[in-house]
């Protein structure tokens, strides 16, 4: 109940003829507490995961119609906001007190905030929308055994292997990932669509200098990728190196060391005598 403060003006009479008197009684009207103390709005805030402890959300506010009252406000115990945020007993500001992960926690956290004025309660359910962040770096996926691989496909934008990337981050584009060329450049290759990893040349078999029938070193290729993700900034992982062996076509017939070879064989020898043994490239 609100003070007020009438002012009553009392008239005695007295006798006959009657003799007056005016006095002036001020009436204080004590207030006590008998109303509930009321939160003036419905409220929602949002933090970014992983903020810091002492990152303020929002404050929440309430009116009790008893001017004399003074309101504390507390945290409800229970539910998956549980020992993640606080609230200031006296201003209602609701702080972070422990880490908040959108892709453990979820993307909206509810706490129920009661509001007391020494008698009453008010309880009032407050959403608090986390945000993404880009937290969580993308992982790399190459077919199994493909460190070493033989083609003999050479032209330009063939095919080489094809690679993939996953990011566990709950929105996009933190989430948005694509295999790229770990370095900016790279003379050899391109990768088409964010996984197609591709000859940027045509790349033809290259024969050993002093060897025309060796294979020469310049055949294999070594390509470094990442998995990248799209967020700011963006995070990127490693993908296991690989080297790319351009094989010739079969266009080389069998040879043997010599043209020619001569050996001995004992008279006595046993049906499976190993004669000799030869080899061919
Ligand atoms: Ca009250
Ligand atoms: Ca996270
Ligand atoms: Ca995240
Ligand atoms: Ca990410």
């Amino acid at each position: 109940m609100v003070v007020t403060r009438p002012l009553w003006v009392l008239t005695a009479m007295q006798g006959s003829p009657s003799f007056t008197s005016t006095t002036t009684v001020d009436v204080n009207v004590q207030d006590i507490n008998d109303n509930h103390p009321r939160f003036t709005q419905l409220f929602r805030g949002s933090v970014f995961e992983n903020a810091s402890p002492g990152t303020v959300v929002l404050q929440v506010t309430s009116t009790d119609a008893d001017e004399a009252d003074v309101t504390q406000y507390s945290l409800q115990a229970g539910g998956a906001s549980s020992g993640l945020f606080a609230i200031d007993r006296d201003t209602g500001v609701i702080t972070v007190t422990g880490h908040i992960d959108h892709e453990s926690t979820g993307h909206r956290l509810v706490v129920r905030v009661a509001a007391n004025d020494g008698a009453f309660n008010a309880e009032t359910t407050v959403t608090i929308d986390v945000l993404d962040e880009n937290d969580v770096a993308p992982v790399c996926h190459l077919p199994a055994s493909s460190d070493a691989i033989q083609t003999v496909d050479d032209a330009r934008l063939s095919v080489v292997v094809n690679a993939s990337a996953t990011d566990d981050d709950s929105t996009s584009p933190n989430r948005d990932a694509v295999v790229s060329l770990r370095d900016r450049w790279t003379r050899d290759f391109v990768v088409v669509g964010g996984e197609a990893v591709s000859w940027r040349r045509s790349m033809p078999f290259q024969t050993a200098l002093s060897d025309r029938r060796r294979s020469s070193p310049l055949n294999a290729h070594r390509v470094t990728l990442a998995a990248v993700d799209a967020g700011r900034p963006a995070l990127w992982t490693s993908c296991s190196p690989l080297t790319v062996n351009v094989v010739a076509e079969n266009e080389f017939s069998p040879q043997f060391g010599q043209s020619y070879y001569s050996v001995a064989v004992p008279n006595n020898a046993a049906a499976g005598f190993t004669v000799m043994t030869l080899r061919a490239r």
